[in-house]
């Protein structure tokens, strides 16, 4: 990057101090990960100069040659991946991307019944505070109070109830397995569409370790840079009879320009998703979370729902002690990143909530396995403990970098 640092050597240093960062630290968000070189490249490539309005072979504009190709190719490489009729790859990223498929699907007023923020779901799901639940009327379901897993008689009842134009499956911090073909069931009864949004396990789905659902939902979204190793994008997939409605809200419905560098990129992700090695690495990631969750009961932690099928794991401090964002801030300062989050029913405010979201992608990028699980859980105990005690705290930050050195990051090579 040595026209950057000459030209703006402010930012220059800054990602270079963000890429040390990444390497020297244990990366638990859940919803991150590392991307490969070659979709890094894609991504920083001269297609950003372009402006490409409309569809492959139907633009707007001239001079879309190469940018037909490479948006035709990510777009049949989602649909082969995906086992879909219909993929659109324009979306900038999720929640417009969830927005699009409501603008597409919905009138005014109709209601969209997800899955409860606090409970596990995302803001687009319906939440109050965002548009999905302001322009349009909004049903919320929850997990159980003791099982923390979503209940299919209250899920059956509220459907029936609410009568939703939509259900959304999928969420952001749900330790547990997404069951479709429940879902499909109580959508039909009801005459509702159902959305699956993937966005935490697309690459789990790919890798055959979480359900599919292209047999049962109408439409499925994800973003492209969680378990699918992609950069920050979102695809949209359909059966062929919500196509034409899919991407007309989509442009020019609510977007301009797709962001030709990122389809590139997407493109490239989807390919190296549909190797077998990847295969191994979503097997991967579950087991890892699953070798993390145990470590950290044996450790005392208590876990919603008492695990994780998945890639995540969300912790209840309250046994602790210590409040989610105390706990997140004190893990920070020991090397090892994560989010405060609230935990079903939680007692406590969004801002200050009880408990921590921890995610394996990022950490199974480097290689990291089982040993380094039972190393990442004694570390976190050790930071809990000490949470509030700097000198404790950096004391674990170099062990935990002498071991996050040991396991090179994909795409970043330090210089010095
Ligand atoms: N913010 C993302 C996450 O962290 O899960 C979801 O949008």
């Amino acid at each position: 990057m040595d026209e950057l640092k000459r030209t703006d050597p402010d930012i220059y240093q800054l990602i270079k101090d963000e890429e040390r960062y990444e390497v020297d630290s244990v990366r638990l968000i859940a919803s991150e990960n590392y991307v490969s070189k070659a979709v890094l490249e894609a991504t920083g490539s001269i297609l950003t100069n372009k402006y490409s309005e409309g569809y492959p072979g139907r633009r707007y504009y001239e001079g879309q040659r190469n940018v037909d190709q490479i948006e035709t190719l990510a777009v049949d490489r989602a649909k082969a991946l995906f086992k879909v009729d219909h993929a659109n790859v324009q979306p900038y990223s999720g929640s417009p991307a969830n927005v699009a498929i409501y603008f597409a699907l919905l009138k005014p007023g109709d209601t969209i019944m997800g899955l409860a923020l606090p409970h596990g779901g995302h803001l687009t799901h319906g939440w109050p505070v965002s548009i999905t639940g302001t322009f349009w009327k909004s049903a919320q379901y929850e997990v159980d109070r003791e099982s923390h897993v979503v209940d299919f008689d209250k899920v059956r009842a509220l459907a029936h109830k609410e009568r939703p134009k939509i259900i959304v499956t999928g969420g952001t911090a749900y330790p547990r397995l997404w069951d479709f073909k429940s879902f499909s069931e109580i959508a039909k009864e009801v005459g509702a569409l159902l959305l699956a949004d993937i966005s935490h396990v697309a690459g789990l789905i790919v890798g055959g370790v979480h359900p599919d659902p292209a047999p049962y939902a109408d439409v499925i979204m994800t973003t492209t840079h969680k378990t699918l190793r992609g950069p920050r994008g979102a695809m949209i997939m359909c059966r062929n009879e919500y196509a034409e409605a899919i991407d007309k809200a989509v442009f020019p419905g609510l977007q301009g320009g797709p962001h030709n560098h990122t389809t590139a990129a997407i493109a490239v992700a989807l390919k190296e998703a549909a190797t077998p090695e990847f295969k191994v690495y979503a097997k991967k990631v579950v087991s890892n979370a699953k070798t993390l969750a145990d470590e950290l009961l044996a450790r005392g932690f208590s876990l919603v729902s008492g695990g994780t099928d998945n890639h995540l794991i969300l912790v209840d401090l309250t046994s602790k002690k210590v409040i989610g964002k105390k706990g997140a801030k004190a893990l920070d300062a020991a090397g090892i990143v994560c989010n405060y989050n609230t935990v079903p029913h939680d007692p406590r405010k969004p801002f200050s909530p009880s408990g921590l979201r921890l995610g394996t992608p990022a950490v199974t990028s480097r290689g990291m396995g089982d040993a380094e699980m039972r190393q990442i859980a004694k570390f976190m105990d050790e930071a809990i403990a000490h949470a509030g005690d700097e000198t404790e705290l950096q004391k674990i930050a170099a062990a935990v970098t002498e071991m996050c050195r040991k396991f090179p990051a994909p795409g970043i090579t330090l210089i010095s």
